[in-house]
């Protein structure tokens, strides 16, 4: 269904997993889109298909979102039409490591620091002026259970992600008065992503988290996004937290085996 008026959205972390999987429905519903990550080539054989398949028009930016400075350059590069974002979706983040807080890298937590703090506020201070020019805008951004329910080895991650949670209910605050939704999503596990394998520098043997139980699925997480979006304009979804059924809390996983039909 295509939406009635045309908008705009930007995906930061449009390379792979849920940010991937959220490009896809929304570029299918007729969306335009501006979809960033690190990976050039990526990014544009996502480009490719997305207009070939769904004649909706794509633009590429490739920057690390936690470089200020290209993330500034990256935006300024956009003519001014492209800044005027309907939908950003806060999505690049990641976990590294997963060690007690006296074993932890401190490398690996500026690195989870970085990312899923500073670059969300880096692309969120760059594009909310103009939200608040037009009066218009809705910011999703993705958080985690993690944010909430702690778990063991989890510290770090889980701070970025209480922090996100800090800053989707003080951006409310600061945008509402100006017509501009903020909103949350908090998955559980999610499979179909880079997520474990990041996580675990690559040890695919690590991160097989997701062999014992089914987890949600980038398309799960990307389907909420959509549907929360797509409420009429005086509606504000402010917080989705969703996990599979085989998962309870952070700790609550029944590792009975997958389930897939339940
Ligand atoms: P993926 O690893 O599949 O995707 C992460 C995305 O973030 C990639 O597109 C990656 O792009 C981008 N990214 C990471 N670091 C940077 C950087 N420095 N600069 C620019 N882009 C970056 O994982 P998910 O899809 O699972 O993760 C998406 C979000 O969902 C994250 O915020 C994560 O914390 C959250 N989440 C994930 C859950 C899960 O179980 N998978 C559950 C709950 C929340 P590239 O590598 O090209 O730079
Ligand atoms: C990702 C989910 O539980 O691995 O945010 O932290 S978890």
């Amino acid at each position: 269904m295509k939406p009635s008026i045309k908008k705009l959205v930007l995906i930061t972390g449009a390379t792979s997993g849920i940010g991937a999987a959220t490009a896809k429905v929304f570029a299918k519903s007729g969306y335009d889109l501006i979809i960033t990550g690190r990976r050039k080539e990526k990014l544009e054989e996502t480009k490719q298909k997305f207009i070939k398949k769904y004649g909706v028009e794509v633009l590429t930016l490739c920057f690390d979102i936690r470089d200020q400075n290209a993330v500034k350059k990256a935006w300024k590069s956009l003519k001014p039409e492209w800044r005027n974002i309907d939908i950003l979706i806060n999505n690049a983040g990641l976990a590294k490591g997963f060690a007690p807080i006296h074993e932890g890298s401190l490398d690996q937590w500026e690195t989870m620091i970085d990312t899923n703090i500073k670059g969300l506020l880096y692309i969120s201070r760059l594009v909310t002026p103009d939200m608040v020019k037009n009066q218009k805008g809705h910011i999703i951004n993705i958080c985690s259970t993690a944010g909430f329910d702690m778990y063991p080895n989890g510290n770090v991650y889980s701070a970025t992600k209480a922090a996100v949670d800090a800053l989707t209910r003080s951006m409310r605050l600061d945008l509402y008065k100006h017509g501009i939704r903020v909103s949350q999503i908090s998955p559980g596990h999610v499979e179909e992503t880079e997520f474990a394998l990041v996580r675990f520098d690559g040890d695919t043997k690590k991160a097989s988290i997701y062999e014992d139980f089914t987890p949600l699925r980038s398309k799960d997480v990307a389907e909420t996004i959509f549907f929360v979006v797509t409420r009429p304009k005086h509606v504000n979804i402010q917080h989705v937290l969703l996990m599979s059924t085989q998962q309870a809390g952070s700790n609550f996983i029944d590792r009975s085996g997958r389930k897939e039909s339940l």
